[in-house]
């Protein structure tokens, strides 16, 4: 027999524990503050084929790392093992010993890493270790796939802001909404399901003062399971428009929620004394500066954010090109027929259409509406 087909054998084997490894780490996404969500499988054959011995995924709050965690399910069976893991393993001494240390005295036999973590303390000197002690290591196995999960880390490591993501429910005539009759229903309960995992996997999530006004919005992920993953809210206020009659604010002594308002509003004393922070912030043209707090909020650990919007916040984010991803659903329903075209709130991105700029990454159903994604061409 040629080595050949033992090689696609492996390499799709290989893959096949990666994807896995890729779908383990999505659990913690959004709930490692400024650690990335990474997950490790380590997998041996002990006779019957491969199979998996340990795994771990980074734990809520960022600690400890994935490798300890699956190591320490593994035990002595981890000698010889393969580790597969989405990022490479760090190098450094944090509060215990390197990821790339822990799997070298453990005598695992061979790692397999999706993607090069840009952490200058680590940067292909965790792989160096590995390859020192002589482990055989294979790195960029489904990068592209592992990069989605680990977008926000990257873009606040790379970039020292969160990847932000633009979400919009669209009509089927190209509307988000209706003026002056509060939250207008377009999607369906599917949807707003996946709404809430949206909102699970964000460490933030933010509208304008407008939409806060308007639909007076809670914000919060409320699939049962999930109650406690709700995002920091950001509310933007440049004229000092939120009160304390909303939901957002009476809640968030529960819920965090920042206003981002420029400092010595007369209002704001009301704002926190229910609990909400004032997140100062400057002003351009009399709106919040948004290149500007979105380095604000990095500094403040978050690596990922959630527009919901509403339109004129949509249109500014997408207008400072400061959108990294759309989620767009749609819906078969048609919202306007019937109310004055002055109640009409177009949607910034037309319904069918591709935003310019962006390409299509995924599309799924959730009952009648359809989830596009898109991603910036960069
Ligand atoms: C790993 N496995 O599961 C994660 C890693 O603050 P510390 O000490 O936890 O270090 C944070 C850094 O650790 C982070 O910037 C990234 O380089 C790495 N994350 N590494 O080996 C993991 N989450
Ligand atoms: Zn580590």
């Amino acid at each position: 027999m040629s080595a050949e087909p033992i090689l696609q054998g492996q390499a799709s084997l290989d893959r096949r524990f990666m994807d896995a490894a890729i779908r383990l780490a999505r659990r913690h996404e959004g709930w490692t503050a400024t650690n990335p969500s990474v997950a490790c499988l380590l997998v041996r054959d002990e006779g019957e084929g491969p199979i998996v011995i340990g795994a771990g995924v980074t734990a809520v709050g960022g600690r400890p790392h994935a490798e300890p965690v699956a190591l320490a399910q593994a035990g002595d069976r981890a000698r010889g093992a393969t580790a597969y893991v989405t990022l490479e393993p760090c190098a450094h001494h944090g509060r215990t010993p390197p990821c790339a240390q822990t799997l070298i005295t453990a005598g695992v036999a061979r790692v397999v890493t999706a993607v090069v973590d840009p952490d200058p303390r680590v940067n292909e000197k965790g792989h160096a270790m590995l390859r020192a002690a002589g482990i055989v290591v294979e790195a960029g196995l489904a990068a592209d796939e592992a990069r989605e999960g680990l977008a926000g880390y990257l873009s606040h490591k790379s970039r020292g802001r969160p990847l932000v993501t633009l979400k919009l429910a669209v009509s089927a005539d190209g509307l988000i909404g209706l003026l002056g009759g509060g939250q207008a229903a377009i999607t369906g309960a599917v949807s707003r399901a996946q709404t809430h995992l949206m909102r699970a996997r964000h460490q933030a999530i933010l509208i304008g003062s407008g939409t806060a006004l308007a639909d007076d919005p809670e914000l919060t992920c409320r699939l049962a399971g999930l109650e406690d993953r709700s995002p920091l809210r950001v509310v933007l206020d440049a004229a000092g428009r939120v009160h304390a009659g909303l939901k957002l604010i009476a809640t968030a002594r529960a819920v965090p929620t920042l206003v981002a308002a420029p400092r010595a509003l007369p209002s704001q004393d009301v704002l926190k004394q229910a609990g909400a922070e004032i997140f100062a912030s400057e002003l351009a043209d009399g709106r919040i500066a948004l290149p500007e707090m979105l380095e604000d909020l990095a500094s403040r650990g978050v690596m990922n954010l959630l527009v919901e919007g509403g339109a004129a916040v949509a249109s500014s984010f997408l207008d400072e090109d400061l959108v990294d991803r759309i989620a767009l659903f749609e819906s078969p329903v048609e919202i306007g027929r019937g109310h004055a075209v002055s109640r009409h709130v177009a949607s910034p991105v037309a319904p069918g259409s591709v935003p310019a700029g962006f390409h299509l990454t995924g599309e799924q159903r959730f009952g009648e509406d359809r989830l596009r994604m898109f991603e910036r061409i960069v």
